[in-house]
């Protein structure tokens, strides 16, 4: 007797690819131990090391983001590089920008523009540096050395608008650009505005605001989307322990991450501390101090953010073949006028709409 049960193989299938695709961990570049760590979503406990120390000579982790290609783009600090893992096992991909490429000298921070290049800070060089997305190769000087005044640039992203932000870590201040070609638009953020203080990564929130984690002030610093204004500190100085902000990311509970890298040995260094992201009121530290051997946490980047489209691929083609299965063997049980509920149940789930 032929069995009508869903075929096992396809939907196993489409289950395993559809885990791989949802599951969400956070992955901390930790710059002491040259690697990136991984840490469960759920309760912050440590998966295992995505990146081993030093897997192709990274030394130095500084940022960290993912690539069109879902690879991760880790930039080697102290080798002048940056460099690509595979996020589903953190095998090494290559070096991406060769070292020093365009006089690229302590590489902070990255981020790929609509243009789908790659733009890197280079800190000691006070220029913001491109290279064609797809093969690293150096397209040029973006913004050209002390632009706009600008003075170890660290953090960058592009806004709504269009233009670069960039952080000048020794001037207290967001500068902007035209994100077409690197001319100075303006100072954004003034200089000490509300107190910021040697600015690290920046990130524009769900509500649209500039965030910029401090180093030295040890807190997070929220400022206006349209007129760089300060609105305050979300997170307080020295909330929850932290010391040395780095990086912030918004986690799928709606609270904010903040990476403390702890460069003053403060009570919650090395870990990664979780924020009401309205109030700003300190919930836990969600990675806790040095687990899995974090040491000097940089960047904090959550996986469901890696567009999977082959994962998505295999999903649907393994949907397309159960339900293929299935049909077949439904119609051929029809014939012996056969049914049943579960048939019926199954049918549906996969199938909505039939
Ligand atoms: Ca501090
Ligand atoms: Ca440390």
């Amino acid at each position: 007797m032929k069995s009508l049960a869903f075929p096992a193989l396809p939907v196993a299938l489409a289950l395993l690819c559809f885990g791989t695709v949802m599951r969400a961990d956070w992955l901390v570049g930790s710059y002491a131990t040259n690697s990136v760590l991984r840490y469960s979503e759920t309760d912050g406990s440590f998966l295992g090391p995505l990146v081993a120390s030093s897997s192709g000579g990274l030394t130095g982790p500084t940022a960290g983001i993912f690539g069109p290609d879902g690879l991760l783009y880790v930039s080697s600090a102290a080798t002048h590089e940056v460099l690509r893992y595979r996020v589903t096992d953190g095998a090494f991909q290559g070096t991406f920008v060769t070292a020093g490429s365009g006089g690229l000298n302590g590489p902070q921070g990255l981020t790929f523009g609509a243009d789908g290049n790659l733009y890197v800070s280079s800190s000691y060089t006070n220029q913001i540096l491109r290279y064609n997305g797809a093969t690293g190769a150096l397209l040029g000087t973006f913004v050209s050395a002390g632009s706009g005044g600008l003075d170890y640039p660290d953090g960058l992203a592009f806004g709504s608008d269009g233009q670069l932000y960039v952080g000048g870590f020794n001037t207290n201040s967001v500068l902007r650009y035209n994100g077409t070609n690197g001319a100075f638009v303006d100072t954004f953020v003034a200089a000490n505005s509300g107190g910021l203080s040697t600015p690290e990564y920046l990130r524009f929130g769900p509500d649209g605001h500039l965030y910029v984690p401090s180093w030295s002030g040890d807190n997070v610093m929220k400022f206006d989307r349209t007129t760089g204004a300060s609105l305050g500190a979300i997170v307080t100085a020295g909330s929850g322990g932290l010391d040395t902000a780095r990086e912030i990311a918004w986690g799928a509970d709606g609270k904010l991450y903040v990476t403390s890298f702890g460069a003053d040995n403060g009570s919650a260094r090395d870990a990664v501390l979780r924020f009401d992201a309205t109030t700003g009121a300190f919930i836990d530290p969600f990675i806790t101090v040095g687990s899995g051997g974090l040491d000097g946490p940089t960047f904090l980047i959550r996986t469901s953010a890696i567009p999977e489209p082959g994962a998505y691929a295999v999903l649907a083609g393994a949907v397309v073949l159960g339900v293929a299965t299935w049909r077949r063997r439904f119609l051929s049980s029809q014939r012996g006028s056969r049914s049943s509920s579960r048939l019926q149940a199954e049918s549906e789930w996969f199938n909505p709409s039939a």
